[in-house]
């Protein structure tokens, strides 16, 4: 019984660690700091920066923008959960 526990006790940490496999949805509502249920262009750099820092890239304005208005499909100012699963999907 204490094995259980503590098995799935290691499963919830790890899955919090990987929460961008583990569930685009967690990943996309961690970055929502304000929590209106979608991201704008502040939120989403920081959505950005970690993987551009890992691949040695500098994360400027022109490419937040860009990966930005890629995503934001209906052209407004924030990029909306459905936006954010649809760009996870094309993949
Ligand atoms: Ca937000
Ligand atoms: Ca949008």
């Amino acid at each position: 019984m204490k094995k259980l526990i503590t098995t799935s006790l290691v499963l919830a940490l790890s899955a919090m660690s990987l929460t961008a496999t583990a569930g685009p949805e967690n990943y996309f509502k961690s970055f929502d700091k304000n929590a209106d249920g979608s991201l704008d262009k502040a939120e989403y750099k920081k959505l950005l920066a970690p993987g551009f820092k890992s691949r040695g890239k500098e994360l400027t304005d022109e490419r937040v923008e860009n990966n930005f208005r890629r995503l934001n499909t209906n052209g407004d100012a924030v990029i909306s959960l459905e936006e954010f699963l649809a760009s996870k999907k094309k993949k």
